[in-house]
């Protein structure tokens, strides 16, 4: 979900993982990079070892904020007054790169004109970061050069995500900070796969590469390769067909590798909109919560099982190696897929070997024309990489924008769907542990994780947890506009005052029954990270029941 578009190309890091250890200064916002990322956060550490600064914009005190040399505390759901802050203060200062912005970006006057509204004052007050440390972080970020951006979910799953996407993009380009080695705006990818699946078209709206389905040109080429007749008019996405009230309802979903009965918001209203189906076909590695739900299910492959490619956040694509047989009757996604088109009548789903598709993939996408088997033996090449011999890039934008001129865009604050109010006074925030995968179908089964980690805890700040008298390790109470659950306290001061935080990896405390399915209007990515609640200490006979044989289905 990371992908959102920015104003000069499609959603993917503009960069190169190893460049970010290059960096002079770091803003990290709405990531817990050591945690979800670790991989990447032992660059931000090496970046840090070379004299790097680090900015991090986060309401919560992550492991990240005690490495930073300078925290930005900010509100949830208040990014585009922070970085427009940042902005009006560069501006405001003259350390911008105008020379970048004049050779490289368009509509810089239109955007200037929106910026009028950020005094360090107001952003101040809708953030509750000081304005003297909002000035110190801007002539920090604009005077260290090179300067890179790293962000993800707290940035992305707000109903105003797109907002959140575009004012970085305009901080990189303010600062010139785009097309250069360790610069960049940079969403750090959440599943092994997701940039791979992306570029596939796994998308309502594209065909691989970012093809519109909407081009005519695309479109034959697709028809015409396919011996199909393929529709112009974009698809709807996943939260779309479940949520959208509007919508003529959808009589049959095929669900590959996702468990959204656990992962989707507004969970109560999920399953019953995967209930009131005519058919429902689960295809997973485990019987998951949804596939319990199917009417068919059928068994996968898992990733060791068998061969392929994974396209990583850095946009290179790298061979999968089949290592051990697959248990029963699982067979690998792509073979499946091919089986059932097959028995529907479809021609020219008889590929051998997944090497076979990727050939087509090179024929028929002009980012991945010159990737190869045999060029991705021994490392993975990175797109656009257009030819056989082409070497891959490194990092996107070098001259030009795929768009031509990077365009700045202008840019109003919105504040989150759900505001705190006297019957749910708290801001409830969702993000992931370590030691857990999402719904834990994979990392609960793992003897030493279930020990790391075995249940949810709802982190509250020691001030919140004082007034509603909730002690450590208590049973509370916790309920939303669609729905309640109980779970343990934790008591900590990583959490804000008015910001509580869950994990949604146990299905015995799911926590996606009380998170808002609020949409932003144009990614279609829900406000996962911000929904009001209210928390309440349960009496000892409310104590929830003890948590279901961890692991057990
Ligand atoms: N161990 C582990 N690693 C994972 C995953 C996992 O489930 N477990 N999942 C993978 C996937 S698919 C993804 S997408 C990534 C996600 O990676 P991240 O996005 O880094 O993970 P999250 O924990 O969802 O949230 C990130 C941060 O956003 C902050 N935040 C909350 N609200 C706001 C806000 O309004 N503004 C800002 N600036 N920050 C805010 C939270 O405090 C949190 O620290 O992780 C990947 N890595
Ligand atoms: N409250 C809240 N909710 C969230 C988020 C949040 O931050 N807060 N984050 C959202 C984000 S960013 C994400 S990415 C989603 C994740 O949501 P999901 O993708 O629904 O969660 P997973 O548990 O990763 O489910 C993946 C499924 O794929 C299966 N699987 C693994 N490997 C294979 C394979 O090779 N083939 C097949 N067919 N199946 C396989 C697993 O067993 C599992 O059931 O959650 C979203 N939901
Ligand atoms: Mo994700």
């Amino acid at each position: 979900m990371a992908g959102l578009a920015t104003s000069f190309g499609s959603g993917a890091m503009t960069n190169s993982i190893s460049e970010i250890g290059e960096a002079s200064c770091i803003l990290a916002i709405g990531t817990n990079t050591t945690i979800a990322h670790p991989v990447i956060g032992v660059e931000v550490k090496r970046a840090l070892r070379g004299g790097g600064k680090l900015i991090v914009a986060n309401p919560r005190e992550i492991s990240l904020c005690r490495m930073a040399d300078i925290w930005l505390q900010h509100r949830p759901g208040s990014d585009v007054a922070l970085l427009m802050g940042l902005m009006w203060i560069i501006v405001d200062e003259g350390l911008l790169d105008l020379a970048f912005v004049q050779e490289r970006c368009e509509n810089f006057e239109v955007f200037l004109d929106s910026l009028k509204d950020f005094h360090p004052k107001f952003v101040e007050q809708v953030t509750g970061v000081p304005a003297e440390q909002l000035a110190q972080a801007a002539r920090m970020f604009a005077t260290s050069k090179p300067a890179t951006i790293l962000y993800t979910m707290g940035i992305t799953q707000h109903t105003h995500g797109t907002d959140n996407v575009l004012a970085i993009a305009n901080l990189a380009m303010l600062t010139g900070n785009i097309g250069k080695p360790s610069t960049g705006v940079n969403p750090l990818r959440g599943q092994n796969n997701v940039q791979g699946a992306c570029d596939m078209g796994s998308l309502p709206t594209v065909y691989s590469g970012y093809q519109s389905v909407a081009d005519a040109k695309a479109q034959q080429k697709f028809q015409e390769a396919w011996g199909a007749k393929l529709s112009p008019t974009p698809g709807r996405t996943l939260t779309e067909i479940i949520e959208a009230p509007n919508l003529e309802p959808i009589k049959a979903i095929y669900l590959v590798g996702e468990n959204p009965v656990l992962s989707d918001p507004d969970a109560t209203h999920v399953r019953k909109a995967l209930e009131r189906l005519e058919f429902l076909v689960v295809q997973d590695i485990f019987l998951t919560e949804t596939a319990q739900l199917a009417d068919v299910v059928l068994p996968a492959a898992s990733f060791a099982e068998k061969d392929g490619t994974f396209t990583n956040t850095e946009r290179r694509v790298q061979r999968v190696r089949k290592v051990i047989d697959s248990p029963g009757e699982s067979r690998p996604d792509w073979w499946i897929t091919c089986q059932i088109a097959r028995r529907m009548g479809a021609k020219g789903f008889d590929y051998q070997n997944p090497e076979e598709i990727m050939s087509e993939i090179a024929r028929l996408t002009p980012s991945y024309g010159g990737i190869s088997y045999q060029r991705i033996e021994q490392v993975g090449l990175q797109w656009p990489c257009p030819t056989a011999e082409h070497p891959g890039t490194i990092f996107l934008h070098k001259d030009t924008f795929s768009r031509g001129k990077g365009k700045f865009a202008p840019l109003q604050y919105r504040p989150s769907a759900e505001q705190p109010d006297a019957d749910y006074p708290l801001i409830l925030t969702t993000e992931r542990s370590l030691y857990h995968y999402h719904t834990s179908t994979m990392t609960r089964k793992v003897k030493g994780l279930r020990k790391l980690r075995s249940q949810e805890l709802l982190e509250i700040n020691p001030s919140d947890a004082q007034k509603l008298g909730i002690t450590d390790g208590q049973t509370v109470k916790v309920s939303s506009r669609r729905g309640q659950l109980t779970a343990t306290a934790r008591v900590t001061p990583v959490s804000p005052p008015g910001v509580v935080s869950m994990t949604f990896h146990f299905a015995e405390t799911p926590t996606n029954v009380l998170t808002n399915p609020a949409l932003d209007p144009v990614a279609k990515i829900p406000e996962l990270k911000v929904a009001a609640v209210r928390v309440e200490p349960c009496r000892p006979e409310q104590n929830a029941p003890a948590p279901a044989m961890a692991g057990s289905r």
